[in-house]
């Protein structure tokens, strides 16, 4: 991959789950150094500063949603950032919880339809986030972000979705916590999904290169959202909803390195990262790290393999 024009928007979204801290976000990774480790690989960085969300109505006490009217403020402000964004380069959405991917996925697959080419998503993250408002039982909306980007109904009050994402272009990895309805309404689905089994079974490496030959042979946008969840909570404790069993920090540098070995990633999300979860920053550091590899950073070159 060529040099970059790396954005950075920070999308302090807090609204997703009812365990406040994500809002910390963009300013941990800030303060851990991302712009000088994506400088240093030889990008240029653009930091856009914070978004704030588009204006709403108040949000009901103990309603059944969590926050909803505000999720629905952010999910309309970072479309139009994801959009705009992508007139000038890489962005990176600065997490902030999974809902803020309501709005940056819709947004950049809206200037892809633009270009006309398809926009594909790889999901990092031990959850499908495949719920709709109405199948989702703890009311917690960042659950809901690829239910409703591949254009599943139920989002009433949400901005209309003008360019779903189609199911088949979605590759999941790192699986580990599915919802009954989520995985009912997967199995109907084209959406390629790989649980941690999968990838003790099969590796990293034949799973992705396949779902990366695919992105390359359409000439595909792809949009990654990386959970920190995704991440086993021993190296990567900052997060809210730790699962056990998670991906270990060498299969996730592997993904980033074959990420930036393809040249395909045209958009990133670094989500659900609770600083004061943190022990002494070492996931924000995990996640820079990780963000690092997928630009560029490595031991020591080697012959890439093309995709096609
Ligand atoms: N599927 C559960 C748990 C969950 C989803 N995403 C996260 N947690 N981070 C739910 O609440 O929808
Ligand atoms: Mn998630
Ligand atoms: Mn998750």
């Amino acid at each position: 991959m060529s040099t970059q024009n790396c954005i950075l928007i920070g999308a302090p979204v807090d609204s997703g789950k009812r365990r406040a801290g994500c809002l910390m976000g963009p300013d941990a990774y800030r303060t851990v150094g991302l712009s000088k480790a994506l400088t240093d690989l030889g990008h240029q960085v653009t930091d856009l500063g914070t978004v704030t969300p588009a204006a709403h109505p108040p949000d009901e006490a103990n309603s059944r949603l969590f926050s909803l009217n505000q999720t629905i403020g952010w999910t309309s402000a970072l479309r139009d950032a994801a959009e705009s964004a992508m007139e000038q380069g890489l962005p990176i959405f600065l997490g902030g919880d999974h809902a803020l991917s309501l709005g940056s996925v819709i947004g950049v697959a809206n200037y892809a339809a633009r270009q006309n080419r398809p926009q594909f998503v790889l999901w990092l993250d031990a959850h499908t986030d495949f719920h709709t408002p109405q199948t989702t039982d703890s009311g917690n909306l960042h659950g809901t972000p690829v239910g409703y980007f591949t254009g599943r109904e139920g989002f009433d009050g949400f901005p209309a979705v003008k360019n779903p994402v189609p199911e088949e272009n979605v590759c999941m990895f790192g699986l580990r916590s599915v919802d009954t309805p989520e995985r009912q309404a997967l199995e109907g689905s084209r959406i390629r999904r790989h649980d941690m089994r999968d990838i003790d079974e099969n590796g990293i490496t034949g799973p992705l290169a396949a779902f990366l030959d695919h992105v390359a042979a359409q000439n595909g946008m792809l949009h990654v959202s990386l959970d920190v969840d995704f991440l086993d909570p021993s190296v990567a404790p900052a997060v809210g909803t730790t699962v056990p069993g998670g991906a270990t920090v060498r299969e996730a540098h592997l993904i980033c390195e074959m990420l930036h070995d393809s040249g395909l990633m045209t958009s990133l999300d670094l989500v659900e990262l609770n600083p004061f979860l943190d022990e002494r920053g070492r996931t924000a550091h995990l996640m820079v790290d990780l963000c690092a590899s997928a630009l560029g950073r490595r031991v020591f070159d080697r012959p890439t393999r093309s995709y096609q």
